[in-house]
């Protein structure tokens, strides 16, 4: 399914945050400390948990049903909510060119609610990606079922949905991590994800990729993964791009495929930014003639070190690499 094309105003585009949930509240207010140029929202039928998000916009869900209490990891109480208080989220999501949608995945508010909010942008023609988490797996298999239900239908109705597994943040840190500070590098990373592509999507309004491009690679359904990385000095371009796309918390299929790709790199006057082009490998590993891939480019005044931002978006796990056929552009 394709959107009609949205309207796209000049300058920077119009995004708006939405935190529904616990997890999605907390990591939306920690967002709001770096005051960055978007519209942050927070949406919770607890009213403890949006008091905790100070003064943000918010939206209160289903104040009649819910009277103030969270949904007691209760999916159908959580969309219940989040229906009782659509007119209230179609006020709030109103204007947006872009909307970024967080939630931890696994409990009541959250999980009801994140697919209402995405339906509503829907039937607004507001295109909506999706930052979510999967629980523990000893959080119960009750959890994981409603996460896996809710992932789909995202995967299905939104442009895409990055999703990072806290069990990954079992296997990749120390084992005697606590559950809150597991919790917590679980939502720095989605909060640096977030804030990376926003820096992308502004920059690049800013100097040549147009908001246009960046929201075509959204246009198919599923999947899609996202990191950065910074040299430290290296320069074999292929390694990095690789490093930036499969993070730890990233689930990515051995062998994959994308829709849509993202190259960005940032680097300093000195670097030589023609060695971008040295990423066609990796791109076309993951690629087939259909797949739309934008090479950009940042240099900034001075020396500042080479960063790379990538993002893959439509990402179907395939049986080999698909055949090689892209032909990037590289813009400036
Ligand atoms: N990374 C991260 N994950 C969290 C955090 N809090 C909760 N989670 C995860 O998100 C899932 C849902 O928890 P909450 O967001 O608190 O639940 P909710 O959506 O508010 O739903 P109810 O309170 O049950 O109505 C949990 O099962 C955890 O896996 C957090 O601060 N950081
Ligand atoms: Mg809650």
């Amino acid at each position: 399914m394709f959107l009609p094309e949205p309207k796209i105003s000049s300058g920077l585009p119009r995004i708006k945050i939405v935190g529904i949930g616990g997890a999605g509240v907390h990591i939306v207010s920690e967002i709001s400390k770096r005051e960055l140029p978007v519209s942050l929202i927070v949406m919770d039928s607890s009213s403890a948990t949006l008091d905790e998000a100070g003064q943000l916009q918010s939206v209160r869900l289903g104040p009649k049903t819910s009277r103030g209490l969270g949904c007691g990891a209760s999916i159908e109480a959580g969309a219940q909510a989040a229906h009782a208080s659509r007119s209230e989220i179609a006020a709030v999501v109103e204007g947006a060119e872009l909307l970024l949608l967080v939630a931890g995945l696994g409990g009541g508010v959250g999980s009801g609610g994140i697919s209402v909010v995405a339906e509503v942008a829907m039937q607004m023609n507001i295109p909506t990606i999706c930052f979510v988490t999967k629980p523990f797996r000893f959080e119960g298999l009750k959890r994981t079922t409603i996460a896996n239900a809710v992932l789909a239908d995202l995967e299905r109705e939104t442009q895409g949905v990055l999703c990072i597994e806290h069990d990954k943040l079992q296997a990749n840190f120390p084992k005697n991590i606590s559950l809150v500070d597991a919790m917590r590098v679980g939502s720095q990373h989605l909060q640096q994800v977030i804030e990376q592509l926003l820096h992308v999507v502004q920059v690049n309004s800013l100097i040549n990729i147009d908001f246009a491009d960046i929201l075509s690679l959204f246009r198919t359904h599923g999947k899609f993964a996202m990191g950065v990385v910074d040299s430290a000095g290296s320069t074999d371009i292929k390694a990095l791009v690789r490093q930036a796309i499969h993070h730890p918390l990233t689930t990515l299929a051995t062998h994959y495929s994308a829709t849509g790709i993202l190259v960005f790199a940032e680097a300093g006057e000195d670097f030589d930014l023609d060695n971008l082009s040295l990423a066609t490998e990796f791109i076309d590993e993951i690629s087939s003639e259909d797949t739309q891939v934008i090479l950009g480019v940042h240099s900034i005044a001075g020396s500042h070190p080479l960063r790379i931002t990538v993002l893959a978006t439509g990402i179907k796990p395939v049986a080999s690499s698909p055949a090689t056929h892209s032909l990037p552009t590289l813009r400036r």
